[in-house]
């Protein structure tokens, strides 16, 4: 049996999921791992939320609440929106768990082994008010680029960029300017993995080519060793005795969370993690921003230890999301909450109009509610809803819902067979390469063909054949039910039981898309709409809403 491990970008257990988040990552990890399961692999759809970093203990000190507590509250209220969004998890941990601490130190301690990490002085600022050090946002002050004031040390949220070193320096706590100080670092040398990332990049044929020439070229550029080390209370800890009172940086931590995670779940499973994971394909749903950690910073830790567990075989990396044509951004407003969509809108309309929008590249894309509804009722409804509505509600008013006996088939009824035929063959070559944009194109197209198809032979007149229309239209929906299900669950589902078939959608396989599989005498369940429309005043009303 083949295998997989899915992972999606791990969210910062810092604020609610939007939009945004789940556009470019978290649906389509879910509609891929769906369509894996389905097609026959074994496979583990795992994330985590991410618990450690400056901006989280920041946050957590504001509210008066402990890291640890701050961090559950938000893993629990995430994986809650998540589930709301039918994205199906085989597990959702945390960075924060002893199993990915006992593992970020070990791999820690086997990179020093290896000659992968020293350490080194460095200067850092430090308050003597708050007794600290002040790592990244910890140090506000003005952006020495843009001049805009109140940035933080690490990014200034004006112009995008990072700051060589912030001007005229104030503590984020007691606003205080703060003293530079020494203290010592430990690097991880990304730059000894120059020739190995190269040969990986070079060989793996199956990351996408325009995000590997961008990385390409910044190894050309040169590659900078990374500081490992944050000067905090909140993170894991390093295991040195030297080194007491520092922690790892969120990104030497996080991304082991995709493997100490893996491991736990299979253990559960009584499975070997390790082999597992060395004999699966290995996917990392990425959003744009994060390449550089997954294409370098990544598969350099995971070579520096020996390869113990293999690279991605897959980085599916997507653009950005933009709301109303405008850049998200939360302290403006601008931005959807996950939860607020869903109680306007069922899951599956978000993930119908998100998925036919985001392309498999790192263009950005563009929400917009206008369009939003205009697809929703004309194609989702429109094309969908309504040849499936059209085909069981005939069958069910004008034959009791038994499904005909069928005749000699005309040319008509020889094309409609030969789409069911020839469909799972065309669905499953975009769904590898994670063409799902079209692969939803393609199943609209397929719906569409079917009530040209039924229309053109207008079985109400009940003339000659229309008993071979019903039969081919039901096992097109039948068709239809189980393409959806990765892209739509609930809906496929619903499908699933109109038709009434036995047992679950999960367990027909994908192969069974091109199958006539339901037969005459066959009697289906009780047909009803299976969506509603997009009122317009519910949409005013949600645009309204948008930066206020
Ligand atoms: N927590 C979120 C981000 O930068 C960050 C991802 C970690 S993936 C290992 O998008
Ligand atoms: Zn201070």
């Amino acid at each position: 049996m083949k295998k997989a491990i899915i992972t999606s970008a791990l969210p910062y257990a810092n604020g609610e999921i939007h939009l945004g988040h789940v556009a470019s990552t978290y649906l389509p990890a879910d509609i891929t791992t769906r369509f894996l399961k389905l097609n026959g692999v074994e496979a583990y759809y795992i994330c985590a939320s991410d618990d450690y970093g400056t901006p989280i203990l920041i946050q957590s000190e504001k509210e008066k609440k402990s890291p640890e507590e701050y961090v559950k509250f938000w893993n629990k209220r995430d994986l809650d929106d998540f589930r709301a969004f039918g994205i199906g998890f085989d597990l959702f941990y945390k960075t924060s768990s002893i199993e990915n601490i006992t593992f970020v130190q070990e791999v820690f301690k086997k990179l020093m082994v290896n000659g992968h990490i020293y350490e080194k002085e460095i200067i850092q600022f430090y308050c003597k008010t708050d007794k600290k050090f002040l790592p990244d946002r910890y140090v506000i002050g003005r952006c020495p680029y843009c001049k805009a004031e109140d940035q933080y040390s690490d990014l200034c949220e004006k112009c995008s960029r990072i700051p060589q070193e912030i001007e005229d320096p104030k503590c984020a706590i007691c606003k205080n300017p703060p003293i530079k100080e020494k203290t010592n670092h430990y690097f991880f040398k990304l730059t000894n993995f120059v020739n190995e990332l190269n040969k990986w990049l070079d060989s793996n044929s199956r990351l996408q080519k325009d995000v590997k020439k961008y990385v390409q070229n910044w190894i050309k550029d040169g590659l900078v060793d990374w500081d490992i080390t944050r000067d905090i209370t909140w993170g894991v800890p390093i295991p040195l005795e030297e080194a007491k009172g520092k922690v790892f940086y969120g990104w030497f931590d996080n991304h082991l969370a995709y493997i100490s995670s893996a491991i736990k779940l299979l253990s559960e499973k009584n499975i070997d993690g390790k082999q597992f994971w060395n004999s699966a394909d290995i996917y990392h749903f990425i959003g744009k921003d994060i390449v550089y950690h997954h294409y370098l910073f990544l598969p350099a830790m995971r070579i520096g230890i020996n390869n113990e567990y293999k690279l991605p075989d897959y980085i599916p990396t997507r653009g950005h999301l933009m709301l109303q044509s405008k850049k998200i951004s939360k302290s403006r407003n601008w931005y959807i909450g996950l939860k607020d969509f869903l109680s306007n809108f069922p899951a599956d309309y978000l993930r119908f109009y998100l998925t036919l929008i985001t392309p498999y590249s790192q263009d950005d894309l563009n929400f917009d509610w206008d369009e939003f509804s205009a697809r929703i009722n004309s194609e989702l409804i429109g094309n969908i809803g309504n040849f499936v509505n059209r085909a069981l509600g005939f069958t069910n008013k004008s034959l009791s819902g038994i499904v005909p006996k069928v005749t000699e088939f005309d040319s008509h009824d020889n094309e409609a067979q030969k789409k069911i035929l020839d469909f799972k063959g065309e669905l499953t070559v975009l769904m590898e390469k994670n063409e799902l944009d079209k692969a939803l194109k393609k199943i609209l197209e397929f719906s569409a063909y079917f009530n040209q198809y039924f229309q053109k032979k207008e079985p109400w007149k009940s003339a000659n054949g229309s008993n071979n229309c019903i039969f081919i239209s039901v096992n097109a929906v039948s068709s239809l039910s189980i393409a959806l299900f990765p892209f739509l669950p609930s809906s496929s589902e619903c499908m699933w039981s109109q038709l009434n078939m036995d047992g679950k959608i999960t367990d027909k396989n994908w192969c069974a898309i091109s199958e006539i599989a339901i037969k005459s005498g066959h009697k289906i369940g009780e047909p009803s709409p299976l969506f509603k429309k997009v009122e317009p005043e519910v949409i005013q009303k949600l645009k309204s809403k948008l930066g206020k």
